[in-house]
């Protein structure tokens, strides 16, 4: 008998068929009208040999102390225990280092975009059980913007990622924009996700909305795909990392031409005046005009001064996407972006003006928020350290160093005991091979997952846990309205167990049980969050009630409906009655705040800063390429690539890189030669996709292939399965932000000559018994 039940991901809502408790398929639902295909492709990972099923322990930390410094993490065998001598292992090994060491030698920071689920959250059960054990050092802000969360507090104010709800939505670009230039485009294939999971994906309609109502796109990026063909955007290929330099060059014609709104700029900003002498090149003798941006951008002169006149005399809309700031000073386009925007006269005109992150995310631009929904209530963390997200090698390998971060001096922590749950290091963090020299300084790593990926196989100890089929609970996206059941589908693969029951257990030998589980099952949990969601709302919501929700799985939050804090709007109709959350209340062009930090790599105001890496620079002469490693088309960063979807996309059983064919003839490439991507820091082996949507000098290889380094252990050893962080810099953005600046990378790329070595990425490691 076959049985219907609702699944909900971060790619989207599904409908699992089970037959006897068996997974059959995943279909999509009927009323989402573009479902992603990486759902059906699920079905065949779920018991795939990658699945972790038995507790495991490395067998070099088994067998004894000293476990510091041990460059077998990650080559080892490991030994399969039972679950009653991990937990024990890891209870005492908790209280060992918090002993000896201080609760801030655990390191919980765990980034990761784990699962779908509001009460089975990897990070809220993890940092609720360390913190109720004492503490942990935590990480600050995120890969995915990390520079934009820390700068734009500065500039425009409010909560990080306040911007959301401030920005027009596509339902109103579409009715009252005529010209959207996008910095980084627009790319679909992103808006396949939403953290938290989503009933139905709507950003490829909205887009096409604003195409019939006539508004015109222009797409600057170095990759044409990064914008829907419907769109007919216009293609502007910049060299990466560049923007700043094309944004300044736009402003300066501006400004020279005086098309610039002054009467906005002079009410609603601080610190024109200072930046209009950078941008006259009044103090350094370079005026950023468009001649200066377009030797610099490739982008040409005439085509930036069209952009000024454009974005000018039309009702306009700057756009900004998340990877330009993953780079090399990332902060700078972002600001520089608000300025462009405060110039060009529709700040704060409806559908107009600034905003960041369309289509990255199916939620940015759809909608600007929705109610509150219950989670894993937080507990304080009695730690007060805490590293920005992307200092995490640095950590390891030197405690005790001071870095700046945000006008602050921190001293990295001691960390002894690394407990990983929902993330996966191994594919996120840049220049896997100083993180596996950093891997190798703590006593114990502990890791949760579902399957042997990169992370797991350099773990001490594995604690096998189920998926997101394998549990009850309920979803809510970020700013969808829907709340989306999902009962369990299938039992837990072998011996896994939730997460939630992992910690509870744990609790129990540490004596909190009571503190961690409150005296709730699971499925109390699940109907207590979703009764105090229903709760929160007031009489007026008309949520179902649990029974009927869990039956029919439709509920769905009213909408929230603006003008929301720090409206842009409200600034420009009276910026002495409705001042942004900034010291002066105002448009931050120059910030006193960012300029008394004193920093040499941000300074004042919006600033071109050379790129370390870049294609204009000396590093260039030897490796000529710049590596954009975006998000992957086929999966959700490193998740579900062992999935149906993502291996269909392999070539040769490696993940794609896509060439220009110009620089792929002088190399003697073709489409589907495997090549090897490589630079001082690594190298590895990929299979060539031939496109002219891809400017010449640029490649791109996409995030989250399981790394699959030939000699684990051993730093610069290749990567037979191509995860481009064989090959990105672990630098920060600057001491501002100390972000991740993943897409300032340069590389070559030859022809692997002699036999192809096989892709161990999805084989566990040896087991022992
Ligand atoms: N070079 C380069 N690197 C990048 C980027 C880039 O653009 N370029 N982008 C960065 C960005 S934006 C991000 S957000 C990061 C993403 O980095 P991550 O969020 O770390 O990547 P994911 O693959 O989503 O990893 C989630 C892991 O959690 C596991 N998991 C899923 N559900 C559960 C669960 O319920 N419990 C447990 N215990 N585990 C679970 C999955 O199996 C997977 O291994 O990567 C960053 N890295
Ligand atoms: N399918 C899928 N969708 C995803 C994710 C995923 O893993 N898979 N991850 C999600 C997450 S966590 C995040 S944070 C967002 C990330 O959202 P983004 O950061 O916006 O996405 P990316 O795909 O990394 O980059 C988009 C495009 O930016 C362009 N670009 C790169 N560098 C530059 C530059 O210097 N200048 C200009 N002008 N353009 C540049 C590239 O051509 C690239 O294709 O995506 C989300 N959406
Ligand atoms: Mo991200």
């Amino acid at each position: 008998m076959e049985r219907r039940l609702s699944v909900a991901t971060h790619w989207g809502s599904f409908v699992a068929v089970v037959d006897s408790g068996r997974l059959v398929r995943i279909e999509p639902r009927d009323d989402d009208p573009a479902p992603s295909p990486i759902g059906p492709g699920m079905v065949t990972a779920a018991d795939d040999g990658a699945r972790v099923l038995r507790p495991a322990v490395r067998k070099g930390w088994l067998d004894g102390l000293p476990r510091a410094n041990d460059t077998a993490r990650g080559a080892d065998a490991f030994v399969e225990v039972s679950w009653d001598d991990a937990l024990t292992l890891v209870s005492e090994e908790l209280r060992r280092v918090r002993e000896q060491h201080g609760d801030s030698a655990v390191f919980g920071g765990s980034y990761g975009w784990a699962s779908a689920g509001a009460f089975h959250n990897a990070q809220g059960q993890l940092h609720r059980f360390l913190a109720l054990g004492g503490g942990y050092t935590d990480s600050r802000n995120t890969y995915s913007t990390a520079a934009l969360e820390v700068v734009l507090p500065h500039v425009i104010g409010g909560h990080p990622w306040s911007y959301q709800s401030r920005m027009p939505m596509w339902d109103e670009i579409a009715e009252h924009c005529e010209f959207v230039v996008a910095f980084g485009g627009l790319a679909l294939k992103n808006s396949q996700i939403n953290p938290g999971g989503l009933a139905r994906h709507r950003t490829r309609d909205l887009q096409r909305r604003c195409r019939a109502a006539g508004v015109r796109f222009v797409n600057v990026s170095p990759i044409r795909a990064d914008t829907a063909g419907f769109l007919d955007a216009e293609w502007l290929p910049v060299v990466p990392n560049t923007d700043t330099a094309a944004m300044l060059g736009i402003a300066h014609t501006m400004l020279v031409n005086g098309w610039h709104d002054e009467d906005f700029l002079r009410r609603c900003c601080v610190g024109f005046d200072r930046f209009a002498a950078y941008l006259l090149g009044e103090a350094d003798g370079v005026p950023k005009d468009a001649d200066w941006a377009a030797r610099i951008t490739g982008i040409g002169r005439d085509a930036l001064t069209g952009l000024a006149r454009r974005l000018t005399e039309r009702r306009s809309l700057v756009m900004v996407n998340y990877a330009v700031q993953r780079a090399d000073h990332g902060e700078q386009p972002i600001w520089m972006s608000v300025v462009l925007a405060a110039m060009a006269g529709s700040m704060g005109r409806p559908g107009c003006g600034w905003g960041a992150g369309y289509a990255t995310m199916d939620a940015t631009g759809v909608a600007p928020g929705r109610p509150f929904v219950a989670s894993v209530p937080a507990v304080p963390n009695p730690v007060a350290d805490f590293i920005p997200v992307a200092r995490i090698a640095d950590a390891l390998l030197h405690p005790g160093r001071t870095i700046d971060y945000d006008g602050r001096r921190l001293t990295l922590p001691e960390l002894r005991l690394v407990y990983w749950c929902g993330g996966n290091p191994f594919h996120h963090h840049q220049d896997l091979h100083r993180l596996t020299r950093a891997w190798q300084t703590p006593d114990t790593v502990v890791v949760h997952e579902a399957w042997w990926n990169t992370t797991a196989k350099f773990a001490d100890i594995v604690l096998p846990v189920a998926t997101g089929l394998e549990r009850d609970d309920f979803a809510a996206g970020f700013s969808d309205p829907h709340l989306v059941a999902m009962p369990k589908v299938r039992e837990p693969a072998g011996e896994s167990r939730t997460d939630h029951h992992v910690f509870a257990a744990l609790a129990a030998r540490l004596g909190y049980e009571r503190e961690f589980t409150q005296g709730r099952s699971e499925s109390a949990w699940v109907r207590h969050l979703y009764e105090e969601t229903r709760a929160a709302l007031g009489d007026g919501a008309a949520l179902p009630d649990f029974d009927e929700f869990w039956r029919t799985s439709a509920a769905e939050l009213p909408a929230l409906t603006g003008p929301f804090p720090g409206d842009f709007g409200a600034l420009r109709s009276d910026p002495g009655r409705f001042p942004l959350p900034t010291p002066s209340g105002r448009i931050e062009i120059f910030s006193e705040e960012i300029d008394s930090f004193g920093y040499d790599d941000c300074a004042g105001h919006p600033t071109w800063f050379e790129p370390a890496e870049w294609l204009g620079g000396d590093l260039a002469d030897r490796f000529p390429l710049h590596l954009i490693s975006n998000q992957p088309a086929s999966r959700l960063h490193s998740q579900y690539d062992n999935g149906g979807h993502s291996l269909a996309s392999k070539i040769h059983g490696r993940e794609p890189v896509t060439i220009n064919p110009s620089d792929a003839a002088s190399r003697g490439i073709e489409n589907g030669t495997v090549v090897r991507v490589h630079n001082d820091r690594g190298s590895c082996l990929a299979g060539a996709v031939l496109s002219d949507d891809v400017m010449p000098g640029v490649v791109q290889l996409s995030t989250g292939a399981w790394w699959d380094p030939v000699r684990p252990g051993t730093s610069g050893t290749l990567d037979r399965h191509g995860n481009p962080n064989s090959l990105t810099a672990d630098r920060p953005c600057s001491r501002l932000s100390q972000g991740p600046s993943a897409l300032s990378a340069l590389v070559d790329v030859e022809v692997h000559d002699g036999p192809l070595p096989e892709v161990r990425a999805f084989t566990p490691p040896r087991l022992e018994r």
